[in-house]
């Protein structure tokens, strides 16, 4: 069977844990948004890609859920000695050096997908991990301008995400990129080749919503089966602070508003936890299953449901 997932961080990777559980012998390829990258450094962070990578690949902190297990914070604390400006984002010693090695292959004139898939070479996720483009295209977030009164200005979702807490109220989310992005090589051809596409817990409007701003992604699931699982449970986002972007785009937090969020248009099925149990879609159906991502068995029990409802 072959598998196409959107994903962004967290939750979209316990996620493809479980999948990977549930169906060992399915053929799965993952488009990880890479609105979340940022330049630190001189080097190019792609926390989605790494996530996904690390978490498949087992070296995932499985308590933060983001960098490194065993990892130490050795150069962030220097960095903090120094006064260093950046010194907010949650730099890893051993995540480090998976940032110096995309450099130096970027620098060699590999694309974003070519460097990924050399990191995998290493980490040996089980899936074909793509980025969902090869452009660069960040996720930025309109907040106030505390210098000035009554104006706002742009702030990096990772500032935002991380330095604020998504506590600044944010008036707009954007992808900063030139013209529409591409999609990066094989995506496309993933999903026209799939027997189910799969819409994993992740951020609806920062990670789902991001992937889906692809040029030709939208229509080229048109033609598949489709199938969410809400991110959201009993109206609060189970991690992460879906909620804040959400509020941003004016879609309230519910189970069923996210999936009204992505409409009949794209979903065929949506998942919703059974404390979200009576939830509607128009033109979509929906059923209730635990979506408490606990442990693999739980996040494998989710997507063999999701497979069920896709009728695969
Ligand atoms: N998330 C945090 O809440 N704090 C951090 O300091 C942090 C650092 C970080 C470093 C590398 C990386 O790949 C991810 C990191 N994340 C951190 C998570 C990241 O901000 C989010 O997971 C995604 O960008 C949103 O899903």
């Amino acid at each position: 069977m072959r598998i196409v997932a959107l994903a962004g961080g967290i939750g979209g990777a316990r996620f493809l844990q479980g999948l990977k559980a549930a169906v060992p012998d399915a053929d799965l390829t993952v488009i990880v948004n890479t609105g979340d990258d940022i330049s630190l450094y001189g080097l190019r962070i792609c926390p989605d890609l790494d996530t996904v990578m690390y978490t498949l690949g087992g070296g995932i902190d499985t308590e933060r859920g983001w960098g490194r297990r065993d990892e130490t914070f050795v150069v962030k604390e220097e960095l903090e000695a120094y006064g260093g400006p950046l010194s907010w984002f949650g730099l890893g010693a051993r995540d480090l050096a998976t940032h110096l090695h995309r450099k130096h292959l970027l620098l060699a004139g590999l694309s974003l997908t070519e460097v990924t898939a050399e990191l995998c070479r290493r980490w040996q996720p089980g899936a074909t991990v793509l980025p969902m483009t090869d452009q660069q295209a960040e996720t930025h977030v309109l907040v106030d301008d505390e210098d000035r009164p009554g104006r706002r200005k742009a702030i990096h979702f990772q500032e935002w995400w991380i330095k604020h807490r998504a506590a600044l109220p944010a008036h707009g989310i954007v992808l900063v990129t030139e013209g529409t992005p591409e999609p990066a090589p094989g995506v496309l051809d993933a999903i026209e080749a799939a027997d189910v596409v799969l819409l994993p817990p992740s951020n609806p409007v920062v990670s789902i919503g991001t992937v889906l701003q692809v040029k030709g992604i939208r229509d080229a699931l048109g033609d598949k089966k489709v199938v969410g699982l809400s991110p959201i449970i009993g109206g609060a986002p189970v991690r992460g602070m879906a909620d804040a972007c959400l509020t941003a785009i004016g879609v309230e937090t519910s189970a069923q508003a996210v999936g009204r969020h992505y409409g009949s248009e794209l979903l065929d099925g949506w998942l919703v936890d059974t404390q979200d149990e009576g939830a509607t879609v128009p033109g979509v159906e929906v059923r209730a299953v635990p979506l408490l991502m606990t442990d693999v068995q739980a996040s494998a029990a989710m997507a063999r449901a999701a497979l069920d409802l896709a009728g695969v």
